[in-house]
């Protein structure tokens, strides 16, 4: 396992479709260790392979409090096959958006599918946590972002500050 860097905006990598995975091979397995060991050290408790770099429909979350026994989920190719229209808000932040934590509204109840680790396909309507990250994730793997979801002032203002430090690096 190795840790890798997490890109930030503005990279336009984090701007890109990312390709769903034929085969869960070895060359995925070792795409989600460094994931999770990049996601372990960050800290957070969601990660796509396109913030550190890799196109792949890949995910890895893990829920468990600091306390608890590690308790990863790798999620390969995730599919959303319905969706409440009563939303739900909650406090979010994202690794490639340093120091931006905004209330986002998404659907409160979703469908879907994936295949795990073994390349097994899971279908299952996740709640609470789970469902706003898997979510936030799958945004990710489409391109999109939490400060797309905010006004336009808030979007210019965390733009132009993250530009300053990108430009400094
Ligand atoms: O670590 C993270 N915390 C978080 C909090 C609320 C909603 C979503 C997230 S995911 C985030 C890690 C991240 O940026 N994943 O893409
Ligand atoms: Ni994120």
């Amino acid at each position: 396992m190795s840790k890798k860097k997490i890109l930030t905006l503005p990279d336009p990598i984090l701007r890109e479709v990312s390709e769903p995975v034929n085969k869960v091979d070895k060359e995925i397995k070792h795409l989600m260790d460094d994931m999770l060991e990049t996601m372990y050290a960050a800290p957070g408790i969601g990660l796509a392979a396109v913030q550190i770099g890799i196109l792949k429909r890949v995910i890895v979350i893990d829920l468990s409090k600091d306390n608890e026994k590690k308790d990863p989920i790798f999620i390969v190719n995730p599919k959303i096959l319905s969706q409440s229209k009563e939303l739900v808000a909650y406090e979010e932040g994202c690794l490639s958006i340093p120091g931006f934590n905004h209330n986002i509204s998404r659907p409160d109840n979703i469908e879907l599918k994936w295949q795990d680790l073994k390349g097994k396909e899971h279908e299952i309507k996740p709640e609470g946590m789970l469902s706003i990250c898997i979510q936030h994730e799958i945004d990710h793997l489409d391109g999109k972002l939490m400060v797309d979801y905010v006004s336009a002032l808030k979007r210019d203002r965390v733009r132009k500050r993250l530009l300053k430090e990108f430009k400094r690096k």
